[in-house]
């Protein structure tokens, strides 16, 4: 009985500590997270997005080979936790086409709170954690 106390003690401590490491803002990891959507209403939207610094939500074209297209819209991200961040399309997009959301940084460009990014150039280029891009691909529905 004494062990199973403390069995279940070490868990909540373990629970404690994990949470208060996620809320103190020095262990904020980016990330994403969108589900399959319908784009009907002519905006793109992520449920959750962490950024390390202020930055865009950018949306790209993609296809199977999972490549980053053309980009079809943005919306600004604040660093930390962003919740339901939608983006307005600038283009129509069919039901069944694939779209990359990603993670970009405000940094590289001239101007800050301007949007200068287009497929290639440098300027707020996306962001990259251990070399891989932070994203998530979906499916328009
Ligand atoms: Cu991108």
């Amino acid at each position: 009985m004494k062990t199973l106390k403390h069995a279940i003690a070490l868990v909540a401590f373990t629970a404690l500590t994990t949470s208060a490491a996620f809320a103190d803002g020095h262990s904020v990891k980016p990330m994403i997270e969108a589900a399959n959507q319908s784009v009907s209403n002519g905006t793109v939207s992520a449920a959750k997005v962490v950024a390390g610094e202020n930055g865009w939500l950018v949306v790209h074209k993609t296809d199977d080979t999972r490549k980053p297209g053309p980009v079809v819209a943005h919306a600004p991200l604040q660093k930390g936790e962003n919740v339901d961040v939608a983006a307005i399309l600038t283009e129509k997009i069919k039901a069944g086409e694939k779209l990359m959301l990603m993670v970009h940084s405000e940094k590289g460009g001239v101007k800050t709170g301007i949007f200068e990014y287009t497929l290639g150039v440098k300027e707020d280029g996306p962001i990259k954690i251990d070399d891989k891009l932070v994203m998530t691909v979906i499916t328009t529905e």
